[in-house]
C-alpha cells in the first residue's frame, strides 16, 4: 500500500494478507504464555470489542476500538486484555496504515482460522474514534448470570438463541484466569484449537461445584482440571439452549458453518462498510 514517501494506493487484499501473516507467525513466540499461544486472548479482545453493540442506539461494536482508552478498557469484563492490546501494538507499528479497529478484528479472525477453526470472511473499513465514543460499563455478560440474562444482552446485539449458542463455542479455546476475571482454567483439553469439544464436555461430563474461595464456577468430576462458568451451564439448563447445544456436539461441521456465519456477523456489528465492500478470506498459514 505504501510508495516512497507516502500513500501509492489504498491498501489491498495483499496488504491485509501481509498482516494477517505476521500475527499468524507471532501467535506461539511465547512459550510462557499460558497454554503457548496469544491466538484465544486476541480472539477475547476481538469479542469484547465488537460486543458492546446495541441495536437500538447504534453505539459500540467494533468500529471504534474504544477499548484503547478508560474507562473501557477498564471495564471488569475487560480485565486482562492488555495483554492482547499489547501484543497488537508491534504490529500496528509495522502496519500503521491500518486503523487498530480493523486490526484487532483481524486479529480475532487469523486467530480462530490458525487455531484451526473455520475460515471467517473479513471486510476492511472500520474507522477508529475517541475516546467520547467509550461505552457504558455493563455491555458485555457477565458469568455470574444465567439464561435471562444472555437473552438480555445478547438479544440487544440482535442475535436469536441459536446464535447465543453457536457463539458460546468459542470456549473450546482459552482459559480463565484468577488474576483476570477471577474464574481459573480451561474449558477443554486443547485450548489452543477450535472444536466442538466445549459442547461435547458440556453434555457428557458430570460437573460439580469446585470447592474454593473463588467465584461460583463448575468442575469436571472426572479430573477436576476442566471448568464451567455459570453462565455456560445456563445453555443446558435451558431447553431452547440445550437443544442448540445437542445440534453442536453431534456435528463439528455445522458448528463451524454457523461459529463462522455468527462470528462474522458479531464483528462487523455497527460496521458503517461502504458500499461493495469486498469479503475477503485470508490464506491460514499454519494449513
Ligand atoms: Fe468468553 N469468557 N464469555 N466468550 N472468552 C472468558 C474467556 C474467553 C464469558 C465469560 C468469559 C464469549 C462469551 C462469554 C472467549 C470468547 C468468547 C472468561 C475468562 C470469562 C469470565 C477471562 C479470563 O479470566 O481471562 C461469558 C459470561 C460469555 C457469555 O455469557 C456468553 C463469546 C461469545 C466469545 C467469542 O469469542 C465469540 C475466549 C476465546 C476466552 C479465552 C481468553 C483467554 O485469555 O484464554
Amino acid at each position: 500500500a505504501v510508495g516512497g514517501g507516502g500513500w501509492s494506493s489504498p491498501p489491498k487484499f495483499e496488504d491485509y494478507q501481509a498482516v494477517y501473516n505476521e500475527i499468524a507467525n507471532r501467535l506461539e513466540e511465547n512459550d510462557e504464555y499460558d497454554d503457548g499461544s496469544y491466538g484465544p486472548v486476541l480472539v477475547r479482545l476481538a469479542w469484547h470489542a465488537s460486543g458492546t453493540y446495541d441495536a437500538a442506539t447504534g453505539t459500540g461494536g467494533s468500529n471504534g476500538a474504544t477499548m484503547r482508552f478508560a474507562p473501557e478498557s477498564a471495564h471488569g469484563a475487560n480485565a486482562g486484555l492488555k495483554a492482547a492490546r499489547d501484543f497488537l501494538e508491534p504490529v500496528k507499528q509495522k502496519f500503521p496504515w491500518i486503523t487498530y479497529s480493523d486490526l484487532w478484528i483481524l486479529a480475532g479472525v487469523c486467530s480462530i482460522q490458525e487455531m484451526l477453526g473455520p475460515k471467517i470472511p473479513f471486510r476492511a473499513g472500520r474507522q477508529d474514534k475517541d475516546v467520547a465514543a467509550c461505552t457504558p460499563d455493563g455491555r458485555l455478560p457477565d458469568a455470574a448470570q444465567a439464561q435471562d440474562h444472555l437473552r438480555n444482552i445478547f438479544y440487544r446485539m440482535g442475535f436469536n438463541d441459536q446464535e447465543i449458542v453457536a457463539l458460546a463455542g468459542a470456549h473450546a479455546l482459552g482459559r480463565c484466569h484468577s488474576n483476570r476475571s477471577g474464574y481459573s482454567g480451561p474449558w477443554t483439553f486443547s485450548p489452543t484449537v477450535l472444536t466442538n469439544d466445549f459442547y461435547k464436555l458440556l453434555l457428557d461430563e458430570k460437573w460439580q461445584y469446585k470447592k474454593w474461595d473463588g467465584p461460583k464456577q463448575y468442575e469436571d468430576k472426572k479430573t477436576k482440571s476442566l471448568m464451567m462458568l455459570p453462565a455456560d451451564m445456563a445453555l443446558v439448563e435451558d431447553k431452547k439452549f440445550k437443544k442448540w447445544v445437542k445440534e453442536y456436539a453431534a456435528d463439528n461441521d455445522l458448528f463451524f458453518k454457523d461459529f463462522s456465519a455468527v462470528v462474522t456477523k458479531l464483528f462487523e456489528l455497527g460496521v458503517p462498510f461502504k458500499e461493495n465492500t469486498e469479503k475477503w478470506v485470508f490464506k491460514p498459514v499454519n494449513a
